[in-house]
């Protein structure tokens, strides 16, 4: 599938500002990829299918879950978690990415997972910093992804733990995987 058909397949599967929000991952991805190193047409290609799955049916993701029997753990946890699995998933089936990094920048780009690598990293943190994103912190992140990547996705990661906590919402145990081995990784 050439990338013009493939974003506007994505692009039918979510409301607009879902798209908007697509759109700015993928600027903003192509700039952390320049910025520390990792390819940014990998980059941008994951970002375009990272949400894909977003607003499909919550039976939809279910089964496509269940059908690819490799994360099945995930649907005893949030269902916000689960449109990056059935993404990743589908992205391989019907529209022909084979690439294992970009499938795995689609697959952890919520969750995030131990070992995370550079284009997982880069795609995680595009995702929550993208222009659109409005949250208390967004802005610290900002500044500090401007040179060290790591330590911005810690302080994403303590966010997006507090707000879970304060939701009183169960955590996937790659997410608290994900930031303790980041946390290992700086001084
Ligand atoms: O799909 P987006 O809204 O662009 O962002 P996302 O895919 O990073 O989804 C984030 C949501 O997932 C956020 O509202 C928190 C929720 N969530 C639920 N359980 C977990 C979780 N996020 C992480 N990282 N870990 C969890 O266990
Ligand atoms: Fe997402
Ligand atoms: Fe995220
Ligand atoms: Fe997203």
């Amino acid at each position: 599938m050439d990338l013009e058909t493939l974003i506007a397949t994505v692009r039918e599967q979510m409301p607009e500002r879902r798209w908007v929000h697509t759109q700015g991952v993928m600027g903003t991805a192509v700039i952390l990829a320049r910025r520390f190193g990792a390819d940014p047409a990998k980059a941008e290609l994951a970002a375009i299918l990272h949400d894909v799955a977003k607003f499909w049916k919550v039976d939809k993701m279910e089964a496509a879950i269940r059908e690819e029997g490799l994360f099945t753990d995930v649907l005893n946890y949030d269902k916000e978690l689960w449109h990056a699995h059935a993404g990743a998933y589908i992205s391989r089936r019907d529209y022909g990415v084979e690439d294992d990094e970009v499938l795995g920048a689609i697959r952890y780009h919520t969750s995030g997972r131990e070992g995370m690598t550079l284009l997982e990293k880069v795609v995680w943190l595009a995702d929550l910093i993208e222009p659109g994103r409005q949250f208390p912190g967004v802005d610290d992140i900002r500044s500090v992804a401007e040179n060290d990547l790591d330590e911005a996705l810690v302080a994403g990661f303590d966010t997006t733990l507090g707000f879970l906590m304060e939701k009183k919402k169960k955590i996937y145990p790659l997410t608290v995987l994900a930031r303790n081995d980041l946390l290992a990784g700086i001084k």
